[in-house]
């Protein structure tokens, strides 16, 4: 008997089985060179690592928990990580580094593309060992799914050579900073290749890849290489001071029509593609909050960090008022369900999960290529 478990090619078609994260034993972890960026001068978590109060863990395990049981009322399946005692130091001969941090976001761990799951090559030193803690589940598949292909991108050694030298200075604007995302100029260098998950939006054929700080040009390229019959494009969001993860920036919901963020709007040479394809890119709604929660490094933009079950129903934070009337009006159906006490632990709805399984094929959303795309790599 034939089980097929992984298949997965965008973010928009039936969902039916889902990895929900866990934030057990989560850390803030110290300091290092690809995350300093994240903490704000004036945070109460500057200098501050370690593990996470006890009783936030609490909270943000019940909200992912009441996440797992609006889906699995709904019909999708959804199993859960094997969180590790992530207050560990790890070492390598590369780097070492005070503690691992959390399993909460699987979508920056795991990127699911047919029937494949590649485990990403993370710039961040915590989060060299994060994948174990879903190997469990992919070990299950790899067992019951004779056509699951499971992956792992090229290790990233993460030694000194992976980062510039003093790119965080504390003494830079915020206006310096916007200048760097314009010009493309992040705190890993290309040494290696390094990609979070969440940096690339899947479209069937196309995969959008953000260039930002957690993803380089030559995980582009490997993609290139490693699909050579699906079309890789270079995104850049220059409105964005920190561009860590695309999906609290440019969101599809359905096959024609993506929210993106406001404030990092894509840029007119880039929509290209879009445009002559027949998408509509919209403004996402504003926030509900001026800040995020307290601990937290992620924007207020989890407000459109948002779960698509189908081409109409999509799971929004349940205070996002605005970005709940907004899915409304582009003809959603919406399920407001309470999120924020998790976001502290590594983001929002689609941070917290992953694709194992939705309905539907490989196909071309973008069949008209007939001009020059700058994106394409
Ligand atoms: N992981 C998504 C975070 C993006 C943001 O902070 O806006």
């Amino acid at each position: 008997m034939m089980t097929k478990i992984v298949n997965s090619w965008n973010d928009f078609d039936p969902l039916k089985h889902v990895i929900v994260g866990r934030a057990d034993h989560s850390c803030i972890p110290p300091e290092e060179p690809a995350t300093s960026e994240k903490v704000p001068i004036d945070s109460t978590m500057r200098g501050m690592w370690g593990p996470r109060p006890l009783e936030t863990v609490e909270k943000a395990n019940i909200q992912l928990d009441n996440l797992v049981k609006v889906l699995t009322e709904r019909g999708v399946k959804v199993d859960r990580p094997e969180p590790l005692q992530w207050n560990q130091p790890v070492i390598t001969p590369d780097f070492r580094t005070g503690s691992m941090m959390t399993c909460m976001p699987p979508r920056d761990t795991l990127l699911t593309i047919g029937s494949e799951i590649i485990e990403a090559a993370m710039s961040f030193r915590c989060r060299f060992w994060e994948y174990l803690a879903f190997r469990p589940l992919l070990s299950r598949y790899f067992n019951e799914d004779p056509e699951f292909l499971w992956s792992q991108a090229p290790r990233p050694r993460l030694s000194d050579k992976s980062y510039k030298h003093n790119y965080y200075d504390e003494r830079i604007s915020l206006e310096e900073r916007l200048v760097r995302t314009a010009n493309k100029d992040f705190v890993t260098t290309e040494e290696e290749i390094l990609f979070d998950a969440a940096d690339v939006m899947r479209v069937g054929k196309d995969l959008f890849i953000q260039h930002g700080l957690t993803t380089n040009r030559k995980a582009m390229e490997w993609f290139k290489r490693k699909y050579p019959d699906m079309r890789i494009h270079a995104v850049n969001f220059p409105g964005d001071p920190y561009p860590i993860h695309i999906d609290a920036t440019f969101v599809p919901l359905r096959p024609g029509l993506i929210i993106n963020n406001p404030h990092r709007r894509l840029p007119k040479e880039q929509r290209v593609i879009f445009e002559k394809n027949g998408w509509e890119i919209v403004d996402a709604a504003q926030p509900a909050h001026t800040e995020p929660p307290p601990l937290c490094y992620s924007s207020v933009w989890l407000s459109m960090n948002c779960l698509v079950l189908d081409h109409k129903t999509v799971i929004v934070e349940a205070s996002e008022v605005h970005q709940l009337e907004q899915m409304d009006k582009l003809g959603m159906n919406v399920i407001p369900v309470a999120f924020r006490d998790a976001y502290a632990f590594g983001g929002g709805l689609h941070c917290a999960t992953a694709d194992v399984y939705r309905e539907g094929t490989c196909q071309d959303y973008f069949p008209k290529q007939d001009f020059d795309d700058v994106t394409r790599v």
